[in-house]
């Protein structure tokens, strides 16, 4: 189906289109259409849009990238269906790793989006083969690359769970999460988590990192402190809904 450019909600449906298309091809999995769901209702409490906190949330995460010696960008489903683009463009920008890796793990399915991100330009992609685990999970999420997230010493983890998250940080690895819902475990978890949308987080990232040399990303990293972020988001949804309810309860003219 083709969304109307016309239509006043037409980024959004678009980004459903491309997820209901990607089950349909077989590269979403069908749990991805509820996780998007929920992510959609927080975005809408944000107010679909990046806010001060994401964009100096998103500064944070562009210096850790910037400061890693090795840095992979984890790749879903989810993510393959809504920005292979933005990855691909990242990639070329930090010169990073890229790494399929699935909750709902098949074969098929990380041939699939390999095949994606190679189509939408990125090259290397890591995943299919993995020699790794994760340890402490038992999930097939546990599975990875040797010379992809098992080295890396900061991974890029958008729409990610929180046991992995976790098990990641316990590894040592800098966590960058990106995820809308700030209440998450895993925003709770990273060592840096954007609390923006997938498609806006990405491209935020890149610009910042465009920004900084590797001194300035130290610097801050060194002031950035990540429950005082995810309080300012939280802060964010907070003010915000008041002042939509003082709105709702003015009169109108
Ligand atoms: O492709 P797979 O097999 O690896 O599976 C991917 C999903 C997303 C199904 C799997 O990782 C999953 O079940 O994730 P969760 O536990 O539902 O968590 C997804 C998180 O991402 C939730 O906290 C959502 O609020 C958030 N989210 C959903 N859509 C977006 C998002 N965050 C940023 N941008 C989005 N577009």
């Amino acid at each position: 189906m083709t969304v109307p450019e016309s239509h006043p909600r037409h980024e959004s449906l678009q980004a459903r289109e491309a997820l209901a298309d990607g089950v349909e091809d077989g590269y979403v999995a069908p749990q991805g259409l509820i996780a998007h769901g929920r992510g959609e209702a927080f975005d809408y409490l944000i107010g679909e849009a990046t806010s001060p906190p994401a964009q100096r949330q998103a500064r944070a995460a562009a210096a850790a990238l910037v400061d890693a010696e090795n840095a992979v960008v984890s790749v879903n489903g989810n993510v393959a269906a809504l920005c292979p683009a933005q990855v691909a463009s990242l990639q070329r920008a930090l010169g990073c790793g890229v790494e399929v890796n699935l909750f709902h793990r098949s074969d098929e399915r990380v041939s699939k989006i390999t095949d994606r991100l190679a189509a939408a330009g990125c090259t290397d992609v890591l995943g299919a083969d993995p020699q790794a685990r994760i340890p402490g999970l038992d999930s097939k999420r546990a599975l990875v690359a040797e010379d992809g997230i098992h080295e890396a010493d900061c991974v890029l983890v958008p729409l990610e769970d929180g046991d992995r998250t976790e098990a990641l940080v316990a590894m040592g690895k800098t966590v960058v999460a990106v995820d809308l819902n700030p209440l998450s475990r895993t925003v709770r978890r990273a060592s840096i988590a954007v609390v923006d949308e997938v498609t806006r987080a990405l491209p935020a990232i890149e610009e910042a990192a465009d920004d900084l040399t590797r001194d300035e990303a130290a610097t801050v990293l060194d002031g950035f402190d990540s429950e005082q972020a995810r309080a300012d988001a939280l802060d964010h949804i907070r003010q915000r809904l008041g002042r939509l309810a003082d709105d709702a309860r003015s009169p109108r003219e």
